[in-house]
């Protein structure tokens, strides 16, 4: 047997390791995540309710994109998501923390306040798909209530809504400029930085039908990149050579420093009073409470997550792998976007997984 990914058509995530898989040119069967499939398969391997997982054909369960994809790069010889450029892999990391624990937002925000119907209707689709539409209506609004009540916990409410829009429409106008200069993120194919992109803007912002209407109109070529990544696979194409950073990608990088940035600083120095008292091998919390922050001008509050340092653990390990001419580079391109603090500072404890899970290392 094959590779089996675990996930839904609705899932940010399963989009991500989806359209990973397909470039790669994997071996792969997908499952839907049913009510049964949670209760049988991924609560009882994982130990929580979690999308996507991919079964190995050695009975491995993987959960976490970027383990997935680490996974599969390492067991499937071909073209790698992780370009051979230490700068443009420095980027590309910068990229998927990005997408992944700050795009979540908007792609969330659009989701619950402007398709709520139709998510209901489709998660009711996904778990009972004989069912008649009453029933799928009443399904799906079981699947959603925890979903729609954690959207609080991202940081969108009436304060932050607008700050959201405008952090969203600023970006989809910026990766407009960039994508009329070249076809994907770093050239004429995919790598990491378009793979964790396209998880947000493709399941809740394309597909998502008020969503989709919103970025086809502000931001057609997007739609068109979303629809390009759809069909993807890996082939002749090449990344843009000697390790080069198009300008256009600058833009991008310095909104996510200058909003993203002092959220993680910020949850690092949550991490650390609470660490404090903590053996090695204790269990970090998924919340770690709440903090203020900014978007799009606005001030609001959320949950300090502690995954969000687990991706940047995964810049940073980058970041300190280079020396000499490479580190000097990487040093340029964090200067230019004013991103020098996020390899500059110093996570509390190193952070490692364990079942799943957060542990201190
Ligand atoms: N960091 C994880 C995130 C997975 C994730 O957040 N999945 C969502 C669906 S797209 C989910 O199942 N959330 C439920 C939960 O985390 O409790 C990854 O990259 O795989």
């Amino acid at each position: 047997m094959g590779y089996v990914l675990i996930g839904t058509e609705a899932s940010q995530f399963s989009g991500k390791a989806r359209s990973f898989l397909r470039w790669k040119g994997v071996d792969f069967a997908e499952q839907t995540a049913t009510p049964e499939i949670y209760r049988d398969i991924i609560e009882p391997r994982v130990g929580y309710a979690v999308i996507p997982i991919l079964l190995t054909p050695d009975g491995q369960a993987i959960q976490d994109t970027a383990d997935i994809i680490d996974h599969i790069e390492r067991s499937v010889p071909g073209a790698s998501v992780y370009p051979p450029g230490p700068v443009q892999k420095l980027a590309s990391l910068l990229l998927e923390l990005y997408a992944d624990e700050w795009l979540v937002i908007p792609a969330m925000h659009y989701r619950w306040n402007y398709n709520e119907a139709w998510i209901i209707g489709e998660f009711g689709r996904t778990a009972a798909p004989g069912a008649s539409r009453d029933e799928q209506a009443r399904i799906g609004q079981i699947i959603a209530k925890p979903m729609k009540d954690a959207i609080p916990r991202l940081g969108v409410s009436e304060d932050t809504i607008s700050g959201i829009e405008a952090h969203y429409e600023g970006f989809l106008a910026d990766y407009s400029a960039h994508l009329r200069k070249m076809p994907f993120v770093l050239g004429d194919r995919p790598s990491l930085g378009d793979f964790a992109l396209f998880g947000p803007l493709y399941a809740p912002l394309y597909r998502d039908p008020a969503s989709g209407e919103r970025m086809k109109r502000l931001a057609p070529v997007v739609a068109e990149w979303v629809e390009r990544m759809l069909v993807a696979k890996a082939g002749p194409q090449a990344l843009l050579p000697d390790d080069e950073i198009p300008p256009t990608l600058l833009p991008i990088l310095k909104r996510q420093m200058a909003e993203q940035l002092p959220v993680l600083t910020d949850s690092a120095h949550i991490l650390q009073e609470w660490a404090l008292a903590q053996p090695k091998g204790a269990r970090i919390k998924r919340s770690l409470g709440t903090h203020e922050f900014t978007i799009g001008g606005r001030r609001g509050e959320r949950n300090v997550i502690s995954f969000s340092l687990w991706r940047l653990q995964r810049v940073q390990d980058h970041y300190r792998s280079l020396s000499g001419a490479d580190r000097e580079r990487a040093d340029r391109l964090l200067d230019a976007v004013g991103g020098r603090e996020i390899a500059n500072f110093q996570l509390p404890i190193r952070l490692e997984r364990r079942d799943y899970r957060l542990v201190i290392a």
